[in-house]
């Protein structure tokens, strides 16, 4: 009997040294301790014995049970502490290693676009100004100078809500709001850009929902020769040093007299080339002294105050300026076409990757 439970306690200390998981230990108690486990048939054995052997031998039982319970209880303690040991052995971080390229959002070449002609303007003292998008066709329109049934107003050309509410056609009716707004209390410069809307079908040269920049300068004594310096300046910053510009006649309802302006093409340097069409003008913008009837419907004097405006399309400039061919790479948002713009991704830099 004593050399059976010695023999046991023998074997039990020999597997629970071997054992690798917590699993096996479990097992191990139920082959030990369990009702049909080698200790309970020693149990089972005490009752063949007499009285005094009965005693010695139930008192080293119970010492084993306990011995195995206990040692049971301290290896699935050892176990759990390697297992997280080696967990973490496993998940150390290498803080040596390279990073991973995180994507990085950039700028939109639009977005861009806007940036540069407002930091040349607000340098040149032109507040910024933003109106809204949903329109009265009172400021849209009316006060433009292009009253109901006028051509250049066809209603098939907007977005209109109600008889009187619309997705503005141009940000002008911002410009028609500032004066209206500082009403003769002194000078004007500004500018708005913004979204603008109309009703036409998408292709490589149209978007039903595009971009404009319209400024505005209203003084004493403003000329076409203040007009010409300004977008002078404006067509350096812009597209080069070096760049000249040219009037042409045009015609907008809201200025007299109306002028188309070009830029000098930065291509070719004004020679001739594809990009303008053997002109060597690029048309940019559309320009004008403000009409005395707007300068009238938004509350000021014709004869003691006149001043300029003028209005572009940043998409139109981009293109230029970036050599993109359809006007919807905009707008759908793929990242090979967006990345060339972003210095990180891609970059219109001399930085790499
Ligand atoms: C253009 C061309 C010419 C213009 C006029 C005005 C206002 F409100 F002051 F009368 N804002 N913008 C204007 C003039 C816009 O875009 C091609």
């Amino acid at each position: 009997m004593k050399y059976k439970i010695i023999k046991i306690q023998e074997e039990i200390d020999g597997k629970l040294s071997e054992v690798t998981n917590t699993k096996e230990v479990l097992d191990l108690k139920v082959a030990y301790l369990g009702k049909k486990g080698s200790v309970s048939e020693l149990t089972n054995m005490l009752s063949k014995l007499d009285i005094e052997e009965k005693k010695e031998y139930g008192a080293l039982i119970n010492n084993l049970k306990q011995d195995i319970n206990q040692k049971i209880e301290v290896t699935i303690e050892k176990l759990a502490e390697s297992e997280i040991n080696k967990k973490i052995e496993k998940e150390t971080i290498d803080t040596t290693l390279p990073a991973s390229n995180i994507g990085v959002g950039g700028t939109h070449p639009i977005t861009k676009t806007i940036d540069e002609v407002e930091e040349l303007f607000v340098s040149m003292g032109y507040d910024v100004v933003e109106g809204p998008e949903v329109e009265l066709d009172l400021y849209n329109f009316e006060k433009l100078n292009l009253p109901k049934g006028h051509p250049a107003r066809d209603a098939q050309d907007s977005f209109y809500i109600t008889d009187e509410v619309l997705l503005r056609t141009q940000t002008s009716p911002v410009q028609a709001r500032t004066m209206e707004a500082n009403l003769e209390k002194g000078p004007i410069r500004m500018i708005c850009p913004g979204k603008t809307y109309r009703r036409d079908d998408d292709d490589a040269t149209h978007s039903h929902q595009f971009h404009q920049i319209e400024g505005l300068v209203i003084d004493k004594d403003i000329s076409l020769a203040d007009l010409k310096g300004t977008l002078e300046v404006f067509a350096k910053k812009v597209f080069g040093e070096g760049r000249k510009i040219r009037f042409r006649p045009g015609f907008f309802p809201f200025t007299e007299p109306s002028i188309e302006v070009d830029v000098s093409c930065f291509k070719c340097g004004g020679e001739g080339c594809s990009l303008c069409k053997n002109i060597g003008w690029i048309e940019i913008l559309g320009a004008g002294m403000v009409h005395p009837n707007v300068l009238i419907n938004c509350g000021y004097d014709p004869d003691k105050y006149q001043g300029f405006a003028f209005g572009m399309g940043p998409e139109r400039i981009a293109m230029l300026k970036y050599g993109i061919n359809d006007i919807r790479n905009f707008y759908i948002n793929d990242l090979r076409f967006l990345n060339m713009f972003n210095r990180i991704n891609g970059g219109d830099d001399n930085e790499t990757k």
